[in-house]
């Protein structure tokens, strides 16, 4: 029963996306989205979702339409390492988000640096780009929360699949150069981002992130108005927005148009009480439990998928098959990846592929012969180069991020 549910959502899952472009053409002169039946199911109870079309977007999955969030349907993390942007997720807070398109104008749009700054700054976008260098990262985008959906017991939030992350190549200026430019007083120790999309309500807190000044010194966090050679996607920040590669995506703040240098630690919502871990190096308690004390989520964990294959899948007995997927971490890069079609069996090392960087995914891949019939479970784990890995068993968290379990795939073997 399990299993012939998930085979008919698989076999959905990619007819949706065969066709997405066929889809798109339904769409009513002057409609703004298209909005029509097409769903999918996500793995886990409530799963159910509707696939929805936004402004320079595919036919996503939709969470919530006020704000939107859209997750990336799973099979496009096996069309390359670079995830495209009409693909690549969409996360909002605030009810009004996104900003309307008119308060973007590339014209209009201004960056304030100011606060505990000795020269504070204001840059068009096209005087930032001419003031500094501008450089580029590959680096992973991943929400906090993404594969919330399958922690067990479940927790309140979004109830996302395995699609909120995507990898993309970005290009802007340094964090550093132009902090740098607006003289950090000695007091200064943080620094507030804030993006275009403000609350509707003055009691809503708005959405505002702080780096430790340190952590904003460092040389890979960027500005960028780039994205995988074109201009950022609206729904992905247009015009400007932050990049913190080898940090979770809550700190990728969108549409940023103010930096603020402050002298104490910034307690607003987004970074006390939200965004918060148990302050416990795997960032867990015992399910059920409140942690006694909690910290700010800040670097990615070890995680790694397969993406050849979805759950349900018949593969062909004796024939040799190419497994292939993705690996990454918070920006020590990928030692090693280890696959299992068999736990009593063991693992074996499977070969990396392309290396785009430190922050990006990185591929793998292991040819296998299944030499029986029956369900396999096939498993991936990583480590990354500080020897951190992926347990076997899920670690929880009230807020139900950071899931880094080894995941596996049951396929059929016939
Ligand atoms: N302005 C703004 N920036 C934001 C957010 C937001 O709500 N508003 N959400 C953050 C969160 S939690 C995530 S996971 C990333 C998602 O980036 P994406 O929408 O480009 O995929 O954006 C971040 N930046
Ligand atoms: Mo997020």
């Amino acid at each position: 029963m399990h299993q012939s549910k998930f085979e008919a959502l698989d076999r959905r899952g990619f007819l949706l996306t065969a066709f997405g472009t066929g889809a798109a053409l339904r769409l009513a002169p002057g409609a703004l989205f298209a909005d029509d039946e097409l769903t999918v199911r996500l793995p886990f109870e409530n799963g159910e979702r509707p696939l929805v079309q936004y402004p320079q977007k595919r036919r996503l999955i939709r969470h919530t339409s006020r704000p939107p969030q859209l997750e990336t349907p799973f099979e496009v993390f096996n069309e390359g390492l670079l995830t495209p942007n009409d693909a690549f997720f969409v996360r909002y807070h605030l009810t009004s988000s996104p900003p309307p398109a008119m308060m973007l104008g590339a014209d209009k749009f201004r960056l304030e640096i100011k606060g505990s700054a000795g020269k504070p700054m204001s840059y068009s976008l096209a005087e930032l780009q001419q003031a500094f260098p501008s450089t580029e990262v590959v680096a992973v985008n991943q929400c906090s929360g993404n594969s919330r959906g399958f922690f067990n017991p479940r927790v309140p939030g979004g109830q996302l699949g395995n699609g909120a992350m995507g990898c993309a190549r970005w290009k802007g200026v340094r964090l550093a150069d132009v902090l740098q430019a607006a003289e950090p007083k000695n007091e200064a120790r943080q620094v507030l981002f804030n993006g275009l999309d403000r609350p509707i309500l003055p009691a809503s807190p708005d959405f505002i992130k702080a780096l430790d000044l340190d952590a904003a010194l460092a040389p890979e966090p960027i500005l960028a108005w780039e994205m995988n050679g074109e201009s950022l996607p609206w729904l992905n920040g247009y015009p400007l927005r932050l990049v913190v590669p080898g940090h979770y995506g809550t700190y990728w703040v969108k549409h940023l148009n103010e930096i603020t240098l402050v002298d104490q630690t910034y307690q607003g919502f987004y970074m006390n009480p939200a965004y918060r871990i148990p302050d416990d190096p795997c960032a867990h308690v015992e399910p059920g439990t409140t942690p006694k004390k909690t910290v700010p989520i800040q670097r990615l964990n070890v995680r790694s998928f397969i993406t050849s294959l979805s759950g349900g899948t018949a593969v062909k007995k004796g024939e040799k098959l190419r497994v292939r997927g993705i690996a990454f971490d918070g920006g020590s890069g990928i030692d090693e990846v280890l696959f299992s079609s068999d736990l009593r069996q063991g693992w074996q090392v499977a070969r990396l592929g392309e290396n785009l960087g430190k922050f990006a995914f990185r591929e793998w891949t292991i040819d296998w012969v299944p030499e029986r019939g029956g369900l396999y479970e096939l498993r991936v784990k990583a480590t990354n180069r500080l020897g951190q890995s992926q347990p076997l068993e899920p670690l929880w968290n009230p807020s139900g991020y950071m899931r880094n379990v080894v995941e596996s795939v049951a396929v059929q073997v016939v």
